[in-house]
């Protein structure tokens, strides 16, 4: 076993090309840049094993409690930089890459993004994960080791096309398979009292096999374990079809376990879709508890004294069967009373919302439920009556069954002993708006955790040349104490510091100009603003009001050529559910409008569109780092926190949005003087809703807005098919549920402000300046820190 101690370049050197010759089985004449890159990967994965053995064995030593944290989605990205960092190795490896003649960023870049997850939380869970590792709170990831993440997007004239994404057509090298650790998982069948127990008996089974990433924290002193779960078949291939030459029947049980695990968010609007998602999302859960179950005896403890070793936590509603799954297992398998197990289950559980929007808190047919899961339905069921039962004579009573379906959310609330939302507004209107009644029934149990970002990956990593700076100017280990940028606050007054603080900035916009250049064939200048919104395509997020702004701006400049504009680059990136229309045209807007805005010789340089396509993990790594403005200007109330918004005022961008999510915290932090702050409040945006009238009277209001839907009616911007974006337009007279009309004026009078701001870049660096010095609170470490404080009851065993 190797030690943790760090390694010389030459040491280094040896071991990678040590995996060259017996990992990869190449000669250093004829390996490709896959093949370094994975030889390295194993080099760095050597050095996490010795932490992640001591963390392991200190656990199960000092018998600390365990955290388990049940996700469908871990949006890991790459982990070769992430890891040589929390190691202290990254400039070793460079050089060490270097020594062989290779270029250390053609082979870091050279690794696929691990696209496990879709936005934000799946993110946020790969933040949390990194940071319970630095804080040395034992825990484990539990998530589906999905085939093929999220969707490759690609542009076709304009429009999005979805391609299947295939991370694991190349080894893995972060991964240990375990064959050893497997559990069967049941669905279907039928449940039968046998001397007063209920005994079910599944009607299909999948095997559900571990693969484990140790995910190592900060400088290498303690690694938790992700662990990923395949599906296997229970039955290996039809021996006896195979003879008779029925190749296909013969490998039907392999293909069909194999579906489980296959792909990450099926399409869910078929009913097939809709099984297929409820047994992925049981079959995560199912294993996940079966595992902790196994461990938790092997400690030779008592199932009564789970709470005191074990805290789950649900990220959604989508693990929310681990309520009844735990129940399931107790009683049934462990032959506990049902008031016992539910007590043990709630005390264990706690469950993290991520969203308000109703379609995504999930609802299942009971009869769906009851088919494919016909134990759970029952004790559901049970949950439910005796939930009701503790709750007698109250009318405003909600339970979890209701019209024939099984509120998910509700059973999270009601099986967890803490709810918790992602920033305050969010927290807030939880508790008055998703779950007024049980809120009155349970006071205290909604809690809130601000959502947090890791310094490592978000700054130290993806951002250079500033964490360079900010640790010559205030000194090493901010990265584990966020807190510590405010030392960088009396700096704001020092002209060379600014300077270099700009110039940084400088570094990454001119690394994104070639980049988008190379890529894009777009010739941005790094002397425009960079202005930026990145995001999954969703209504509620508005990327449709920037493009209408942006079109305004062109608009103006045509009519006005001779005025004073600040140059921008406006870059979009995200993808759009595959069956989300309207989201899809808004991305083909921007891309009809980007042509013709692009190529207008009366406007040059002063006003670029740039949308490239499939937005990922490392995409966000090279965009966020170089953005002067960062766009967060989603209808208040619908973006539950954010995590973008951090990662851009970390890093020194400002801010133009909306009185929603975390964006209230962040104002609220950094200043409101060095914040764009528009548009409607959470409770004006109801009040607004009143008026069935909203979006007429708003754009009848705004000339600029009608010259705008008016341009895109007519068809300005699709010449070859004049009527393509008349849906659009009407929706927009007619209805514009999220306020897009509403919200126009005040946008761009937000925007001239930050043209106005941009224009004296002196005070500008001062304000960006402190935007980096100020998100100290956004680090994952103190959102971590306050989970294991409120949540999870657990100390750190570091
Ligand atoms: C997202 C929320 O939309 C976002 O505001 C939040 O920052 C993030 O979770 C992490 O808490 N929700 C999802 C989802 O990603 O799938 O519901």
């Amino acid at each position: 076993m190797k030690d943790t101690h760090l390694p010389t370049v030459q040491v280094l050197r040896d071991e990678i090309e040590h995996h060259l010759t017996y990992s990869m089985g190449k000669d250093a004449r004829h390996a490709s840049v896959y093949d370094w890159r994975m030889a390295l990967s194993l080099a760095i994965r050597d050095r996490v094993v010795a932490p992640w053995f001591a963390a392991t064995r200190k656990t199960w030593e000092t018998g600390a409690k365990r955290v388990y944290y049940l996700s469908m989605e871990f949006l890991i990205g790459r982990m070769l930089e992430d890891a040589a960092i929390n190691l202290g190795i990254r400039d070793t490896c460079r050089e060490a890459l270097e020594a062989l003649g290779l270029d250390y960023e053609a082979v870091v870049e050279n690794e696929p993004d691990a696209a496990l997850g879709n936005g934000g939380l799946g993110r946020l869970a790969a933040c949390y994960m990194e940071s319970m590792a630095s804080l040395g709170c034992p825990g484990y990831g539990y998530g589906i080791r999905y085939e093929h993440g999220l969707f490759k997007q690609k542009f076709e004239a304009g429009r999005q096309v979805e391609l299947p994404e295939d991370w694991l057509r190349q080894r893995h090298p972060w991964e240990f398979e375990r064959p050893e650790s497997v559990y069967e998982i049941g669905f279907k069948g039928t449940v039968e009292m046998v001397d007063g127990r209920a005994v079910w008996t599944p009607g299909e089974t999948v095997l559900a096999e571990a693969c484990d990433m140790p995910i190592v924290g900060w400088e290498g002193k303690w690694a938790n374990t992700l662990r990923l779960w395949s599906a296997k078949p229970t039955e290996q291939f039809d021996l006896a079809r195979f003879n008779h030459g029925d190749y296909a029947a013969a490998a039907e049980p392999e293909a069909l376990a194999r579906t489980l695990s296959r792909v990450l968010y099926p399409d869910d609007t078929t009913y097939a879709g809709k099984e297929l998602r409820l047994k992925q999302e049981f079959f995560l859960t199912s294993a996940a508890l079966q595992d902790i179950l196994r461990r938790h005896l092997a400690a030779e403890l008592a199932l009564e004294d789970l709470p005191d070793h074990v805290a789950i936590q649900m990220n959604d509603t989508h693990p929310a069967i681990a309520g009844p799954e735990l129940v399931r297992l107790l009683m049934d398998v462990h032959g506990m009373e049902f008031e016992a197990a539910i007590d043990i289950t709630v005390k264990c559980l706690g469950y993290t919302n991520h969203t308000l929007l109703p379609e995504a808190l999930e609802r299942w047919a009971t009869y769906l439920m009851g088919t494919v899961l016909p134990r759970h339905m029952q004790i559901i069921e049970k949950i439910d009556s005796w939930h009701r039962a503790a709750h007698p004579g109250r009318p405003d009573y909600v339970g979890i069954v209701k019209h024939q379906e099984v509120r998910m959310g509700e059973l999270a609330f009601i099986t967890a002993h803490k709810v918790n939302g992602v920033s305050a507004l969010h927290t807030e209107l939880i508790r008055e708006n998703l779950f007024p009644q049980l809120n009155r029934l349970h006071p205290g149990r909604i809690i809130n955790q601000t959502n947090g970002i890791t310094p490592r990956r978000w700054l130290r990593m993806a951002n250079p040349a500033l964490s360079h700076l900010i640790t010559e100017t205030i000194g090493a280990g901010w990265e584990a104490d966020l807190d510590r940028l405010r030392a960088l606050e009396p700096y704001i007054e020092d002209a060379g510091f600014l300077d270099q603080f700009m110039a940084a900035k400088r570094v990454n916009k001119e690394h994104l100009a070639h980049w988008i250049a190379q890529n894009q064939g777009i010739t941005v200048s790094p002397d425009a603003m960079f202005d930026v919104q990145i995001k999954r395509l969703h209504e509620y997020k508005r990327q449709l009001l920037n493009i209408l702004q942006t079109i305004g701006e062109w608009h103006e400049m045509r009519d006005n050529p001779q005025a004073d504009y600040q140059p921008r680059v406006k870059i979009f990136g995200g993808k759009a559910a595959p069956g989300y229309v309207a989201a899809k045209q808004i991305i083909r807007l921007i891309k009809d409008v980007a042509e013709v805005i692009n190529n207008d010789p009366a406007i040059g340089d002063r006003l670029k569109i740039v949308y490239p396509a499939n937005y990922n993990v490392s995409m966000a790594e090279r965009l966020i780092p170089a953005a002067d403005l960062s766009e967060q200007i989603s209808t208040a109330g619908k973006e539950a926190s954010g995590t973008g918004n951090m990662k851009f005022a970390l890093n020194g961008a400002l801010t133009i949005g909306t009185l929603d999510g975390a964006n209230v915290e962040i104002r609220e932090q950094v200043g409101a003087e060095n914040f764009f702050l528009f548009g409607l409040t959470a409770p004006e945006v109801t009040a607004r809703r009143e008026d069935p009238e909203h979006a007429r009277h708003a754009i009848l209001e705004s000339q600029m807005l009608q010259d705008v839907l008016q341009m895109i009616a007519e068809g300005r911007f699709s010449p070859e098919e004049p009527g393509r974006y008349h849906d659009l337009v009407h929706t927009m007279w007619n209805s514009d549920y999220f306020l897009v009309a509403s919200d126009f004026e005040a946008y761009r009078a937000a925007q001239k402000e930050v043209d106005a701001a941009f224009a004296n870049r002196a005070s500008w660096a001062k304000m960006a300046a402190l935007n980096t010095a100020r998100m100290g609170f956004f680090s994952s470490d103190r959102a971590i820190a306050g989970y294991m404080r409120d949540i999870w009851e657990t100390r750190s065993a570091l």
